[in-house]
């Protein structure tokens, strides 16, 4: 009889409710920023998307065409509640809209608050397919503030994301030496923290960097500074969407303050700050007062300080937000403090306003039939740039599975030393803070580096629903789970299509030299590294003139791999052998291999790189044959571009030789 009575309630709401149309329209864009062009995406020719708005109760009746020529694409509506089959996972939840096909998505709106949305395509959310969505309440309070405005957060690169992705993998430096932003041993000393550097090394850990990309600019609302007007005393609700696909974004303003009405769409206790950090995925919205004359700036600036994009509000004399300043990366106290959360004074929060955050009302579950509690390690490689949970990517172990009706409770524990933005679909859960009944409701939680953070949400929906890290990159790399209900049954697989594996990629690094070329040319994929590496001397005369290797490398994690290959000379056969071996991390980043061929002769090596300024690398390493002799060198570069370096040195077997070396 319930049922009955429910499919009745469902139609009267159908019958009743106002139908709200959109037509989009997803197509290329060309894009010209500086003195250069690249071709984005954009809906109806404009990046952002159009904003689009209900009211609590409407249906949306969203027409979005696929003008692409080759590229399929998929809409994610990003915070709201609504059926499985709308929510724009490609394949998991919709299938995917092919070129030149239109799909209706339709959902009732349950719950008023800022949303956007953004596609859940590949990468296609970095190349400018991003939006807000303003859903009003069916009563507004009006009389709360005088204008409503949304700001859309965005970083633009010209550069295409697959590229970057690549440069991501390849573990390049590129883009931390273009930000200014490379850590090395001539920058430690300036900064008068030369410890901190080899404590680093010591414990194995890569130079962090809060961000992993370098950008060309930085939008609000698509523009690097945008003026909209506003008269002295009125009160102007903002609604800030952090639609960036792989940047942090501080807030800060020239007003005395902010106050914050409402986190991740749910109002909150109304609570004043100065500052405010936003992942990726994550909206404010937050109430400025206009003082009695002149224009404020309200600034968005990367978590990196690498740039930053301005909105003005009002007219007459500017007054500027403070400019931020970068911290010490080297100093990882520093970083690390964020982890603790150890604000005491919202107005000046270190990071996040998560500690302060509290519900309007209970936000306790009760109707819940039993509850669980898992925990949730957030891992990575930075070398590799393969980011997982619990040390698996989505394609190693895909689902979480739930049973509808409990209260699933996950332990969030940062184990790298990024922050990552941790998106549920489909569902509001309870992020535990010292509000405790009153704990805020939220879709997305900022884990900073090291830190943990418990969530709790119910079960109280069907299917497969998406939970990642809402930094593209990592997403695409396999930081993904499915939340997936048991109504499918214990087999049940979801659909993660076709193209669901560890994308491969192809680099080769090595150095051309008047004595020697060495180097290698790598396949990647998941855990697996398929090398060939060479080393040949530009002098014929000596017995060590020539070594070249195939080797398949298993990384079980970042410090061990197995390797099994073949060394052979293209000149003496009797050089040929088959080899096992293993390469381990050392402390102070030390990598050593030992091998044994299939004569048992055995080698060991040991190498170590030392990054003397942001552009000059010393490369040592050393190495000692059972059957044979010392072998030893070093080198240097100096890194002229992303794919070129001057490098000179001396090998033990080739002598000095100077030249360039090449990474693509
Ligand atoms: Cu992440």
């Amino acid at each position: 009889m319930h049922r009955y009575l429910f499919i009745f309630f469902l139609f009267s709401i159908f019958l009743h409710a106002r139908i709200v149309e959109y037509h989009l329209t997803v197509a290329e864009k060309t894009i010209t920023l500086g003195n250069k062009t690249s071709t984005g995406l954009a809906i109806n020719d404009s990046i952002p998307a159009p904003t689009l708005e209900f009211t609590e109760g409407d249906v949306a009746r969203i027409h979005v065409t696929n003008s692409l020529k080759k590229e399929a694409t998929s809409l994610h509506w990003h915070g709201l509640l609504l059926p499985n089959n709308q929510d724009g996972v490609p394949y998991l939840n919709t299938l995917p809209i092919a070129p030149g096909e239109l799909f209706t998505y339709e959902f009732p709106l349950t719950h008023s608050g800022t949303f956007w949305y953004h596609s859940h395509f590949g990468l296609q959310e970095q190349r400018g397919l991003y939006g807000g969505i303003i859903v009003h309440p069916k009563k507004s309070n009006t009389a709360a503030y005088d204008r409503d405005y949304v700001m859309v957060l965005s970083e633009f690169t010209h550069e295409d994301p697959k590229a970057i992705m690549r440069t991501l993998m390849r573990s390049s430096n590129y883009y931390s030496i273009r930000k200014g932003t490379m850590q090395s041993i001539a920058g430690a000393i300036k900064q008068g923290s030369l410890r901190d550097y080899w404590q680093r090394e010591k414990s194995r850990l890569l130079p962090m960097d809060v961000s992993d990309i370098a950008y060309d600019a930085f939008f609000i609302n698509g523009l690097s500074t945008q003026y909209l007007p506003a008269k002295a005393n009125e009160r102007i609700r903002l609604r800030i969407i952090n639609a960036g696909a792989s940047s942090y974004f501080y807030i800060n303003s020239a007003f005395p303050n902010m106050t914050i009405i409402a986190a991740d769409s749910n109002d909150v206790q109304p609570l004043k700050t100065e500052q405010l950090l936003l992942g990726m995925g994550e909206t404010y919205d937050i109430v400025v007062t206009m003082p009695a004359n002149g224009a404020f700036e309200i600034r968005s600036t990367a978590q990196d300080i690498s740039g930053h994009a301005s909105l003005i509000l009002g007219n007459g004399l500017l007054h500027q937000a403070k400019d931020l300043s970068r911290p010490n990366y080297y100093n990882m106290d520093n970083m690390l403090n964020q982890a603790l959360d150890i604000d005491d004074d919202p107005l000046h929060p270190h990071s996040s306003p998560y500690k302060f955050l509290r519900a309007l009302k209970k936000t306790t579950y009760k109707n819940a039939t039993s509850s669980r509690s898992i925990d949730l390690h957030l891992t990575g490689d930075m070398e590799r740039y393969r980011w997982s949970f619990n040390n698996k990517t989505l394609y190693e172990e895909s689902t979480i599975s739930v049973k509808r009706g409990e209260v699933l409770r996950i332990n969030l524990v940062n184990d790298s030393m990024m922050h990552h933005p941790i998106h549920l679909h489909g569902h509001f859960f309870r992020m535990i803070n010292e509000a405790g009944d009153y704990s805020p409701l939220k879709h997305t939680v900022d884990l900073p580096p090291m830190g943990s953070r418990t969530i709790e949400f119910l079960a109280n929906e069907h299917g497969d629903w998406i939970f990642h890290c809402h930094l593209l990159y990592h997403m695409d790399a396999g930081m993904a789970r499915v939340i997936s209900y048991d109504d499918h049954g214990a087999d049940h697989q979801p659909n993660l299509g076709p193209s669901a594996r560890e994308p491969w990629y192809w680099m080769i690094d090595g150095v051309a030299q008047t004595n020697m070329t060495m180097g290698m040319a790598s396949l990647m994929w998941g855990r697996e590294n398929l090398n060939l590496d060479w080393e040949h001397g530009m002098v014929e005369d000596d017995d060590h003139s020539e070594e070249n290797q195939f080797v398949w490398s298993h990384y079980f994690n970042p410090n061990i791999s197995s390797l099994a290959g073949y060394r052979f000379s293209l000149h003496d056969s009797e050089e040929n052998h088959f080899f096992v071996g293993v390469r381990y991390r050392l402390p102070y980043l030390i990598k050593s291999e030992i091998s044994f061929n299939d004569e048992l002769d055995g080698r060991i090596a040991l190498s170590k790189s030392f990054q003397i300024s942001s552009r000059l690398s010393l490369m040592t390493r050393v190495q000692h044959d059972t059957s044979d002799l010392w072998e030893y060198g070093a080198n240097m570069e100096y890194t002229l571009n992303k794919n070129y370096g001057l490098s000179g040195g001396y090998d033990s077997n080739h002598g000095w030789g100077v030249g360039i070396g090449f990474h693509f």
